[in-house]
């Protein structure tokens, strides 16, 4: 990318939910600040001279201490890169006092709050924090218009709104472009087919959004997309952390975005390189038996490892989808996919996803429930068929008396019910003990 260009007003970084601290406790726990970090870094590498963070910046609204200590880490450097040649002009919608003369000691960082942040109306939001620290500033239904050395650049930006209150919120604000500036429109929402997932419902049409701006950005959606909104390119940085094993996210790499913004706009993603690998199979199989799944499902994870890697420093993930039927004499419950995992654990993070394969006798587990809707059977009764129709089959439970144990159970007996359990171990154990002799 070049570098120093002549006539450009600024060059803006847009880095999008970073989702820090998510997969705390796990062995990704460090993803999201390693990739934010780099990103961070990055920018301020290439030269940005504002950071612009639609929303999600950290995956909870109140973050852990130990989240905390590493965020305002990170959000100190673009503070201590050395002052930038852009300055604040004027707000519109945003209280002056609600700024840190901080957060311009250096590069500045503009930021929404997302749906991971949003509290109820009187509370103090995570961004909100970050901001009273002097780390950025942080805008929800406001304007902020800098001035560079060639232009004005106006970012309007409106954070997370929930989906009912939206097109309303929109109205309530009514941005306006900002006269001879370049207008950057941001939000964290789902747009026109952009969803976060396929269970999510768009909240806003692309013709819903406001006119008249030269750039629109949004948040929320993880994977990178674009599209045209009233002539001009709406934006979909992607988040800088991969929060769901899906196969779009296998398909597109993490990065953030570099803009040149002067008379004509330049854009360039640049791609992360802390990400660790993330390949995504599926399986389908006919009739497998346990044994057969076990050994497709472990040579399968072997081939995918045996690939080169692209970040060396990482364990890859590796999910592999099955989908198919089992062989009649087949549970998955049989199907221990931890054993997999545990396997191949110091060599990559494996994600095994069985919700696609069925057991065949699912089909008479369906044809029950329907028959127990017919007898309409209370819910304790439904409840006693399906686990006596589970247990049938199952030897080591005979002794006790199910239905027994079970209505004392409903009842809240349990001393009872623990005594009659113990009583059946205690004549099994003396059985055992007087065949043995
Ligand atoms: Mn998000």
């Amino acid at each position: 990318m070049q570098v120093t260009s002549v006539g450009d007003w600024l060059k803006l970084a847009v880095i999008s939910d970073p989702h820090l601290g998510t997969k705390w406790g796990t062995p990704r726990e460090e993803d999201s600040f390693d990739q934010f970090q780099e990103a961070i870094e990055r920018s301020l590498d290439i030269g940005a001279q504002i950071i612009l963070i639609p929303g999600d910046i950290f995956d909870t609204r109140i973050p852990k201490l130990e989240v905390w200590e590493k965020a305002l880490r990170i959000f100190s450097i673009p503070l201590m890169r050395g002052r930038s040649d852009v300055s604040l002009a004027k707000t519109i919608d945003k209280p002056t006092e609600e700024i840190s003369p901080l957060a311009f000691s250096g590069v500045p960082v503009v930021a929404l709050h997302g749906n991971h942040e949003r509290r109820t109306k009187g509370l103090k939001n995570p961004v909100e924090a970050l901001e009273a620290a002097g780390e950025l500033v942080h805008i929800h239904g406001a304007t902020l218009i800098f001035d560079t050395p060639d232009g004005k650049v106006a970012i309007h930006g409106l954070s997370n709104v929930p989906d009912q209150h939206l097109l309303a919120s929109i109205q309530a604000w009514n941005p306006k472009p900002v006269a001879g500036a370049f207008n950057i429109m941001v939000i964290h929402q789902s747009v026109g087919n952009f969803v976060f997932s396929t269970e999510e419902r768009p909240s806003l049409a692309l013709e819903d959004l406001p006119k008249g701006f030269d750039i629109y950005i949004c948040g929320h959606v993880h994977f990178r997309a674009d599209a045209t909104v009233d002539g001009k390119k709406l934006i979909l940085p992607g988040s800088t952390e991969r929060t769901q094993l899906l196969l779009v996210e296998a398909q597109n790499p993490k990065g953030f975005y570099m803009f040149e913004i002067g008379k004509v706009m330049r854009q360039e993603f640049v791609e992360l390189k802390t990400p660790r690998d993330f390949v995504y199979e599926e399986m389908r199989f006919e009739n497998v038996d346990i044994p057969e799944l076990y050994g497709a499902t472990k040579s399968k994870v072997e081939e995918l490892l045996s690939r080169p890697l692209k970040n060396n420093v990482k364990k890859p993930i590796i999910k592999v989808r099955l989908v198919g039927t089992l062989a009649k004499t087949a549970s998955k419950s049989e199907f221990d996919e931890y054993s997999i995992i545990d396997e191949f654990k110091d060599r990559a993070i494996v994600n095994i996803g069985k919700d696609a394969l069925v057991s065949p006798g699912l089909e008479d587990k369906l044809q029950l429930l329907r028959e127990f809707k017919e007898k309409r059977l209370s819910i304790d009764e439904q409840a006693m068929a399906l686990l006596e129709e589970y247990l049938k089959d199952a030897e080591h439970v005979r002794p006790f008396n199910i239905r027994g144990l079970y209505e004392l159970l409903v009842e809240e007996r349990d001393e009872e019910a623990l005594k009659q359990i113990l009583s059946v171990v205690q004549s099994l154990t003396d059985t055992e003990i007087g065949g043995d002799k």
